[in-house]
Protein backbone atom coordinates (compact mmCIF):
# COMPACT_ATOMS: atom_id res chain seq x y z
CA UNK A 1 0.00 0.00 0.00
CA UNK A 2 1.47 3.50 -0.98
CA UNK A 3 1.42 6.47 1.34
CA UNK A 4 -2.24 8.01 1.65
CA UNK A 5 -2.63 11.07 4.36
CA UNK A 6 -4.10 9.75 7.08
CA UNK A 7 -7.80 11.25 7.93
CA UNK A 8 -6.63 11.95 11.66
CA UNK A 9 -3.49 13.67 10.13
CA UNK A 10 -6.36 16.13 8.74
CA UNK A 11 -8.52 16.58 11.30
CA UNK A 12 -5.28 16.96 13.81
CA UNK A 13 -3.94 19.60 11.70
CA UNK A 14 -6.73 21.55 11.92
CA UNK A 15 -8.17 21.27 15.65
CA UNK A 16 -5.82 24.88 16.12
CA UNK A 17 -7.48 26.20 13.19
CA UNK A 18 -10.96 26.02 13.90
CA UNK A 19 -11.39 28.42 16.39
CA UNK A 20 -10.05 31.52 14.08
CA UNK A 21 -12.09 29.85 11.31
CA UNK A 22 -15.93 29.60 13.42
CA UNK A 23 -15.07 33.41 14.29
CA UNK A 24 -14.48 34.50 10.34
CA UNK A 25 -17.52 33.01 9.74
CA UNK A 26 -19.50 34.39 12.28
CA UNK A 27 -18.24 37.82 11.36
CA UNK A 28 -19.24 37.35 7.76
CA UNK A 29 -22.06 35.60 8.78
CA UNK A 30 -24.07 38.20 10.36
CA UNK A 31 -22.54 40.45 7.43
CA UNK A 32 -24.22 38.63 4.89
CA UNK A 33 -27.85 38.30 7.58
CA UNK A 34 -27.77 42.25 6.92
CA UNK A 35 -28.25 41.68 3.52
CA UNK A 36 -30.60 39.04 3.67
CA UNK A 37 -27.81 36.31 2.94
CA UNK A 38 -27.96 32.88 4.79
CA UNK A 39 -24.78 31.80 4.86
CA UNK A 40 -25.34 28.18 6.53
CA UNK A 41 -27.67 27.85 2.92
CA UNK A 42 -24.29 29.36 1.04
CA UNK A 43 -22.02 26.85 2.59
CA UNK A 44 -24.19 24.14 2.39
CA UNK A 45 -24.50 24.92 -1.58
CA UNK A 46 -20.49 25.47 -1.80
CA UNK A 47 -19.99 21.79 -0.37
CA UNK A 48 -21.90 20.56 -2.90
CA UNK A 49 -19.68 22.27 -5.86
CA UNK A 50 -17.26 19.86 -7.45
CA UNK A 51 -15.07 20.21 -10.51
CA UNK A 52 -12.75 17.19 -11.85
CA UNK A 53 -9.14 17.22 -11.94
CA UNK A 54 -7.06 16.70 -15.46
CA UNK A 55 -4.86 13.55 -15.07
CA UNK A 56 -2.70 15.62 -16.97
CA UNK A 57 -2.60 17.97 -14.49
CA UNK A 58 -0.88 15.48 -11.67
CA UNK A 59 2.33 15.57 -13.65
CA UNK A 60 4.89 18.51 -13.67
CA UNK A 61 4.08 20.25 -17.22
CA UNK A 62 6.24 22.04 -19.82
CA UNK A 63 6.73 24.31 -23.04
CA UNK A 64 8.12 23.54 -26.15
CA UNK A 65 11.19 24.76 -24.89
CA UNK A 66 11.85 22.12 -21.84
CA UNK A 67 10.02 20.64 -18.86
CA UNK A 68 11.69 20.53 -15.72
CA UNK A 69 10.35 17.28 -13.54
CA UNK A 70 9.51 17.83 -9.36
CA UNK A 71 10.45 14.93 -7.29
CA UNK A 72 7.45 12.05 -6.87
CA UNK A 73 6.40 12.65 -10.33
CA UNK A 74 3.20 10.33 -11.30
CA UNK A 75 4.88 7.22 -13.43
CA UNK A 76 1.40 5.77 -14.83
CA UNK A 77 -2.67 6.55 -14.38
CA UNK A 78 -2.43 4.58 -10.94
CA UNK A 79 -0.30 7.27 -8.96
CA UNK A 80 -2.04 10.25 -10.75
CA UNK A 81 -5.26 9.32 -9.01
CA UNK A 82 -3.31 8.95 -6.02
CA UNK A 83 -2.27 12.59 -6.61
CA UNK A 84 -5.70 13.48 -7.57
CA UNK A 85 -7.35 11.37 -4.53
CA UNK A 86 -5.27 13.37 -1.80
CA UNK A 87 -6.34 16.90 -3.87
CA UNK A 88 -9.73 15.59 -2.99
CA UNK A 89 -8.82 14.54 -0.07
CA UNK A 90 -8.28 17.86 1.23
CA UNK A 91 -10.02 20.19 -0.99
CA UNK A 92 -12.90 18.38 -0.89
CA UNK A 93 -14.31 19.86 -3.92
CA UNK A 94 -12.64 17.50 -7.09
CA UNK A 95 -14.45 13.94 -6.50
CA UNK A 96 -14.14 13.07 -10.35
CA UNK A 97 -10.90 12.61 -12.77
CA UNK A 98 -10.81 13.13 -16.74
CA UNK A 99 -8.58 10.64 -18.33
CA UNK A 100 -6.93 11.33 -21.40
CA UNK A 101 -6.28 7.98 -23.58
CA UNK A 102 -3.69 6.78 -24.44
CA UNK A 103 -1.98 8.35 -22.03
CA UNK A 104 -3.97 6.86 -19.19
CA UNK A 105 -4.92 3.88 -21.36
CA UNK A 106 -4.68 0.27 -19.19
CA UNK A 107 -5.25 -3.20 -20.37
CA UNK A 108 -7.74 -3.49 -17.10
CA UNK A 109 -10.35 -0.76 -16.66
CA UNK A 110 -11.92 -3.07 -13.80
CA UNK A 111 -8.69 -2.26 -11.99
CA UNK A 112 -8.50 1.02 -12.75
CA UNK A 113 -12.23 1.80 -11.50
CA UNK A 114 -10.94 -0.34 -8.26
CA UNK A 115 -8.22 1.94 -7.47
CA UNK A 116 -10.26 5.20 -8.36
CA UNK A 117 -13.61 3.95 -6.09
CA UNK A 118 -10.72 3.10 -3.26
CA UNK A 119 -10.04 6.66 -3.25
CA UNK A 120 -13.34 7.91 -3.53
CA UNK A 121 -13.42 9.22 -6.67
CA UNK A 122 -15.16 8.87 -10.11
CA UNK A 123 -14.54 9.54 -13.74
CA UNK A 124 -15.70 13.10 -15.68
CA UNK A 125 -15.41 13.24 -19.72
CA UNK A 126 -12.69 10.94 -21.00
CA UNK A 127 -10.51 12.58 -23.35
CA UNK A 128 -9.33 11.56 -27.23
CA UNK A 129 -5.58 12.10 -28.41
CA UNK A 130 -5.21 12.46 -32.41
CA UNK A 131 -2.61 15.59 -31.78
CA UNK A 132 0.07 13.25 -31.14
CA UNK A 133 1.54 9.53 -33.18
CA UNK A 134 1.46 6.83 -31.02
CA UNK A 135 5.01 4.75 -31.45
CA UNK A 136 4.77 3.09 -34.89
CA UNK A 137 1.40 3.84 -35.64
CA UNK A 138 0.17 2.96 -39.06
CA UNK A 139 -0.95 6.51 -40.25
CA UNK A 140 0.85 9.90 -39.27
CA UNK A 141 -0.82 13.13 -37.75
CA UNK A 142 0.99 15.46 -39.34
CA UNK A 143 -1.69 16.89 -41.04
CA UNK A 144 -4.43 16.24 -39.10
CA UNK A 145 -6.40 13.47 -37.89
CA UNK A 146 -10.30 13.54 -38.24
CA UNK A 147 -9.90 16.31 -41.07
CA UNK A 148 -6.68 14.85 -42.73
CA UNK A 149 -6.65 14.38 -46.83
CA UNK A 150 -6.47 10.84 -46.14
CA UNK A 151 -9.54 8.53 -45.56
CA UNK A 152 -6.65 5.91 -44.13
CA UNK A 153 -5.76 8.82 -41.14
CA UNK A 154 -9.28 9.86 -40.75
CA UNK A 155 -10.41 6.51 -40.23
CA UNK A 156 -7.71 5.59 -37.55
CA UNK A 157 -8.61 9.18 -35.78
CA UNK A 158 -12.65 8.12 -35.63
CA UNK A 159 -11.33 4.20 -34.10
CA UNK A 160 -9.30 6.02 -31.89
CA UNK A 161 -12.05 7.97 -30.07
CA UNK A 162 -14.77 5.06 -30.67
CA UNK A 163 -12.49 3.43 -28.69
CA UNK A 164 -12.24 6.02 -25.75
CA UNK A 165 -15.58 5.82 -25.48
CA UNK A 166 -15.54 2.08 -25.02
CA UNK A 167 -12.41 2.20 -22.31
CA UNK A 168 -14.84 5.48 -20.63
CA UNK A 169 -17.63 2.89 -20.48
CA UNK A 170 -15.61 0.35 -18.34
CA UNK A 171 -14.76 3.47 -16.11
CA UNK A 172 -18.73 4.94 -15.47
CA UNK A 173 -17.71 8.43 -17.66
CA UNK A 174 -20.93 9.43 -19.70
CA UNK A 175 -18.73 12.00 -21.82
CA UNK A 176 -16.28 12.39 -24.54
CA UNK A 177 -14.33 15.70 -25.00
CA UNK A 178 -12.47 16.04 -28.73
CA UNK A 179 -10.22 18.54 -29.51
CA UNK A 180 -8.50 18.19 -32.47
CA UNK A 181 -5.34 20.87 -33.37
CA UNK A 182 -6.02 20.04 -37.12
CA UNK A 183 -5.32 23.17 -39.11
CA UNK A 184 -2.85 24.68 -41.35
CA UNK A 185 0.17 27.48 -41.15
CA UNK A 186 0.07 28.64 -44.58
CA UNK A 187 -2.79 30.37 -46.77
CA UNK A 188 -3.65 27.93 -49.33
CA UNK A 189 -2.82 24.66 -47.15
CA UNK A 190 -5.67 23.79 -47.04
CA UNK A 191 -8.82 24.12 -48.95
CA UNK A 192 -11.38 25.69 -45.44
CA UNK A 193 -14.17 24.20 -46.33
CA UNK A 194 -13.02 20.71 -47.68
CA UNK A 195 -11.76 20.36 -44.01
CA UNK A 196 -14.89 21.38 -41.80
CA UNK A 197 -16.87 18.95 -44.31
CA UNK A 198 -14.07 16.45 -43.45
CA UNK A 199 -14.68 16.87 -39.55
CA UNK A 200 -18.37 16.93 -39.72
CA UNK A 201 -18.26 13.46 -41.28
CA UNK A 202 -15.66 11.92 -39.22
CA UNK A 203 -17.56 13.55 -36.22
CA UNK A 204 -21.06 11.41 -37.79
CA UNK A 205 -19.35 8.48 -37.25
CA UNK A 206 -18.32 9.20 -33.90
CA UNK A 207 -21.37 10.12 -32.79
CA UNK A 208 -23.14 7.30 -33.70
CA UNK A 209 -21.00 5.37 -31.89
CA UNK A 210 -22.41 6.99 -29.10
CA UNK A 211 -24.50 5.21 -26.33
CA UNK A 212 -27.81 6.70 -26.03
CA UNK A 213 -26.90 8.57 -22.12
CA UNK A 214 -23.64 9.79 -23.32
CA UNK A 215 -22.40 13.11 -25.15
CA UNK A 216 -19.56 14.34 -27.01
CA UNK A 217 -17.85 17.85 -26.38
CA UNK A 218 -16.19 19.71 -28.91
CA UNK A 219 -13.81 22.07 -27.84
CA UNK A 220 -12.67 24.73 -30.21
CA UNK A 221 -9.12 26.42 -29.89
CA UNK A 222 -8.18 29.75 -31.79
CA UNK A 223 -4.95 28.28 -32.58
CA UNK A 224 -1.27 25.93 -31.74
CA UNK A 225 -0.48 23.96 -32.45
CA UNK A 226 -1.66 25.14 -36.51
CA UNK A 227 -0.71 29.13 -36.67
CA UNK A 228 -3.01 30.20 -39.81
CA UNK A 229 -6.45 28.45 -39.79
CA UNK A 230 -7.92 25.93 -36.85
CA UNK A 231 -10.47 23.67 -38.20
CA UNK A 232 -12.37 24.12 -34.97
CA UNK A 233 -11.48 27.68 -34.22
CA UNK A 234 -13.87 29.46 -32.32
CA UNK A 235 -17.21 28.96 -30.56
CA UNK A 236 -19.47 29.60 -33.59
CA UNK A 237 -17.82 26.68 -35.38
CA UNK A 238 -18.64 24.45 -32.73
CA UNK A 239 -21.71 25.51 -32.26
CA UNK A 240 -22.65 24.99 -36.08
CA UNK A 241 -21.34 21.38 -35.68
CA UNK A 242 -23.07 20.74 -33.08
CA UNK A 243 -26.43 21.73 -34.27
CA UNK A 244 -25.36 19.73 -37.30
CA UNK A 245 -24.56 16.49 -34.87
CA UNK A 246 -27.64 16.45 -33.24
CA UNK A 247 -28.50 16.92 -29.34
CA UNK A 248 -25.92 14.68 -27.56
CA UNK A 249 -23.15 17.23 -29.63
CA UNK A 250 -22.54 20.27 -27.26
CA UNK A 251 -19.42 22.88 -26.84
CA UNK A 252 -16.93 22.87 -24.40
CA UNK A 253 -15.43 25.87 -23.34
CA UNK A 254 -11.42 26.19 -22.64
CA UNK A 255 -11.07 29.58 -20.72
CA UNK A 256 -7.29 29.73 -22.81
CA UNK A 257 -8.22 29.03 -25.88
CA UNK A 258 -9.54 32.53 -27.39
CA UNK A 259 -8.22 35.66 -28.67
CA UNK A 260 -6.78 38.19 -25.70
CA UNK A 261 -9.44 39.89 -24.58
CA UNK A 262 -12.47 38.06 -26.02
CA UNK A 263 -15.91 38.34 -23.82
CA UNK A 264 -16.06 34.61 -22.95
CA UNK A 265 -18.84 35.18 -20.18
CA UNK A 266 -20.87 36.51 -23.38
CA UNK A 267 -20.15 33.13 -25.36
CA UNK A 268 -20.72 30.74 -22.08
CA UNK A 269 -24.31 33.25 -21.76
CA UNK A 270 -25.16 32.55 -25.85
CA UNK A 271 -24.14 28.74 -25.47
CA UNK A 272 -26.38 28.20 -22.20
CA UNK A 273 -29.37 30.05 -24.55
CA UNK A 274 -29.16 27.53 -27.43
CA UNK A 275 -28.65 24.61 -25.29
CA UNK A 276 -25.00 23.63 -26.11
CA UNK A 277 -22.94 24.19 -23.33
CA UNK A 278 -21.01 21.30 -22.46
CA UNK A 279 -18.87 22.55 -19.77
CA UNK A 280 -15.16 23.81 -19.37
CA UNK A 281 -11.76 23.37 -19.03
CA UNK A 282 -11.24 25.76 -16.48
CA UNK A 283 -7.61 27.60 -16.12
CA UNK A 284 -6.30 31.28 -16.32
CA UNK A 285 -3.93 32.95 -18.81
CA UNK A 286 -2.39 36.19 -19.80
CA UNK A 287 -1.30 36.25 -23.71
CA UNK A 288 -1.99 32.59 -24.97
CA UNK A 289 -3.23 29.02 -24.11
CA UNK A 290 -0.74 29.44 -21.22
CA UNK A 291 -3.08 26.96 -18.77
CA UNK A 292 -2.12 28.17 -15.72
CA UNK A 293 -3.73 28.03 -12.49
CA UNK A 294 -7.17 29.04 -12.73
CA UNK A 295 -8.34 32.75 -10.91
CA UNK A 296 -4.36 33.28 -11.09
CA UNK A 297 -4.70 36.07 -13.71
CA UNK A 298 -8.41 37.25 -14.03
CA UNK A 299 -10.60 36.44 -11.48
CA UNK A 300 -13.28 38.68 -12.36
CA UNK A 301 -13.41 37.07 -15.66
CA UNK A 302 -13.91 33.71 -13.93
CA UNK A 303 -16.44 35.29 -11.33
CA UNK A 304 -18.50 36.75 -14.22
CA UNK A 305 -18.74 33.23 -16.29
CA UNK A 306 -20.30 31.60 -13.07
CA UNK A 307 -22.54 34.92 -13.07
CA UNK A 308 -23.65 33.63 -16.27
CA UNK A 309 -23.88 30.06 -14.96
CA UNK A 310 -25.69 30.69 -11.96
CA UNK A 311 -28.52 32.99 -14.14
CA UNK A 312 -28.59 29.40 -16.07
CA UNK A 313 -29.13 27.59 -13.17
CA UNK A 314 -31.79 29.39 -11.84
CA UNK A 315 -33.65 29.90 -15.14
CA UNK A 316 -33.44 25.99 -15.97
CA UNK A 317 -33.65 24.96 -12.39
CA UNK A 318 -31.37 21.10 -11.58
CA UNK A 319 -31.44 19.99 -15.08
CA UNK A 320 -28.50 22.37 -15.85
CA UNK A 321 -25.50 20.67 -15.72
CA UNK A 322 -22.07 21.68 -17.22
CA UNK A 323 -19.30 19.49 -17.03
CA UNK A 324 -16.91 21.20 -14.33
CA UNK A 325 -12.62 20.25 -15.21
CA UNK A 326 -9.87 21.98 -14.98
CA UNK A 327 -6.98 21.77 -17.54
CA UNK A 328 -3.94 23.51 -16.71
CA UNK A 329 -0.12 22.76 -16.91
CA UNK A 330 2.03 23.28 -13.86
CA UNK A 331 5.49 24.01 -14.78
CA UNK A 332 6.98 25.64 -11.77
CA UNK A 333 4.39 24.81 -8.87
CA UNK A 334 3.99 21.29 -7.33
CA UNK A 335 1.15 19.99 -9.61
CA UNK A 336 -0.91 19.17 -6.26
CA UNK A 337 -1.13 22.34 -4.61
CA UNK A 338 -1.82 23.95 -7.99
CA UNK A 339 -4.91 21.89 -8.49
CA UNK A 340 -5.76 22.07 -5.07
CA UNK A 341 -5.86 26.06 -5.16
CA UNK A 342 -7.31 26.25 -8.46
CA UNK A 343 -10.55 24.10 -7.49
CA UNK A 344 -11.11 26.49 -4.79
CA UNK A 345 -10.68 29.44 -6.76
CA UNK A 346 -13.43 27.56 -9.10
CA UNK A 347 -15.43 27.38 -6.41
CA UNK A 348 -15.04 31.43 -5.15
CA UNK A 349 -16.33 32.22 -8.18
CA UNK A 350 -19.07 30.04 -7.66
CA UNK A 351 -20.04 31.28 -4.20
CA UNK A 352 -19.29 34.83 -5.29
CA UNK A 353 -21.66 34.69 -7.67
CA UNK A 354 -24.52 32.95 -5.43
CA UNK A 355 -24.11 35.81 -3.95
CA UNK A 356 -25.73 38.38 -6.94
CA UNK A 357 -29.19 40.27 -5.32
CA UNK A 358 -30.38 38.77 -9.01
CA UNK A 359 -33.79 40.91 -7.86
CA UNK A 360 -32.17 43.92 -7.40
CA UNK A 361 -30.09 43.76 -10.16
CA UNK A 362 -32.36 43.07 -13.01
CA UNK A 363 -34.26 45.98 -11.45
CA UNK A 364 -31.34 48.10 -11.77
CA UNK A 365 -31.11 46.29 -15.34
CA UNK A 366 -34.65 47.25 -16.39
CA UNK A 367 -34.67 50.80 -14.87
CA UNK A 368 -30.85 51.15 -17.10
CA UNK A 369 -29.17 52.19 -13.89
CA UNK A 370 -25.89 51.38 -14.83
CA UNK A 371 -23.77 52.44 -11.89
CA UNK A 372 -26.24 50.37 -9.36
CA UNK A 373 -26.49 47.63 -12.04
CA UNK A 374 -22.37 47.58 -12.47
CA UNK A 375 -21.72 48.25 -8.59
CA UNK A 376 -24.81 45.31 -7.62
CA UNK A 377 -22.92 43.10 -9.51
CA UNK A 378 -19.09 43.98 -8.20
CA UNK A 379 -20.18 43.48 -4.40
CA UNK A 380 -20.55 40.15 -4.81
CA UNK A 381 -17.31 39.50 -6.66
CA UNK A 382 -15.79 41.83 -3.98
CA UNK A 383 -17.24 40.02 -0.96
CA UNK A 384 -14.44 37.73 0.89
CA UNK A 385 -15.70 34.38 0.83
CA UNK A 386 -12.91 32.58 2.09
CA UNK A 387 -14.91 31.67 5.73
CA UNK A 388 -17.42 30.05 3.46
CA UNK A 389 -14.72 28.16 1.15
CA UNK A 390 -12.61 27.21 4.18
CA UNK A 391 -15.61 25.95 6.27
CA UNK A 392 -17.58 23.94 3.72
CA UNK A 393 -14.10 22.04 3.10
CA UNK A 394 -13.75 21.49 6.95
CA UNK A 395 -17.77 20.52 7.84
CA UNK A 396 -16.72 18.47 4.30
CA UNK A 397 -13.84 16.74 5.79
CA UNK A 398 -11.19 18.36 4.31
CA UNK A 399 -8.21 20.28 4.85
CA UNK A 400 -8.43 24.23 6.69
CA UNK A 401 -5.20 25.31 5.49
CA UNK A 402 -4.86 23.16 2.33
CA UNK A 403 -1.55 24.00 1.39
CA UNK A 404 0.25 24.07 5.04
CA UNK A 405 -1.40 20.63 5.73
CA UNK A 406 -0.33 18.91 2.48
CA UNK A 407 3.34 19.77 3.02
CA UNK A 408 3.29 19.10 6.92
CA UNK A 409 2.04 15.77 5.68
CA UNK A 410 4.96 14.86 4.15
CA UNK A 411 3.61 13.06 0.82
CA UNK A 412 5.79 14.75 -1.80
CA UNK A 413 8.72 13.71 0.10
CA UNK A 414 6.90 10.41 0.53
CA UNK A 415 6.27 9.84 -3.28
CA UNK A 416 9.80 10.58 -3.90
CA UNK A 417 10.87 7.44 -2.46
CA UNK A 418 8.23 5.37 -3.75
CA UNK A 419 8.51 6.63 -6.91
CA UNK A 420 12.44 6.71 -8.46
CA UNK A 421 12.12 8.97 -11.01
CA UNK A 422 12.55 7.44 -14.12
CA UNK A 423 14.40 8.64 -17.44
CA UNK A 424 11.36 8.41 -19.65
CA UNK A 425 8.49 9.20 -16.51
CA UNK A 426 5.46 9.49 -18.38
CA UNK A 427 5.46 13.26 -16.60
CA UNK A 428 2.16 14.80 -17.67
CA UNK A 429 2.82 13.22 -21.38
CA UNK A 430 1.99 16.77 -22.68
CA UNK A 431 5.77 17.00 -23.37
C1 LIG B 1 -5.65 21.54 -25.96
C2 LIG B 1 -6.21 21.07 -24.64
C3 LIG B 1 -7.15 19.89 -24.76
C4 LIG B 1 -6.41 18.74 -24.15
C5 LIG B 1 -5.04 19.19 -24.05
C6 LIG B 1 -4.34 18.54 -22.94
O1 LIG B 1 -4.90 22.70 -25.78
O2 LIG B 1 -6.79 22.13 -23.98
O3 LIG B 1 -8.25 20.03 -23.92
O4 LIG B 1 -6.59 17.57 -24.79
O5 LIG B 1 -5.13 20.58 -23.86
MN1 LIG C 1 -8.60 21.90 -22.84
Amino acid sequence: MTFRISDDFVQSHNQSRVADLQSDFDALGSKLARNGVDIEALTLRAQGFAVATPSWGAGTGGTRFARFPGVGEPRNVFEKLDDCGTVNQLSQATPTVSLHFPWDKVSDAKELKQHADSWKLGFDAVNSNTFQNQPNQAESYKFGSLTNQSAAVRDLAVAHNIECIELGKALGSKALTVWVGDGGNFPGQLNLRGALERYLDSLKQIYQALPDDWQVFLEHKLFEPAFYTTVIADWGTSFACAQQLGDKAKCLVDLGHHAPNTNIEMIVARLVQFGKLAGFHFNDSKYGDDDLDSGSINPFQLFLIFNELVDAEIREGSSFNPAYMLDQSHNVTDPIESLMGSAIEVQRAFVQASLVDRDQLAAYQASNDVMMAARTLRRAFQTDVTPILDMARFRSGGAIDMINCYRESGYRQQKAEERPASKNASGSGIV
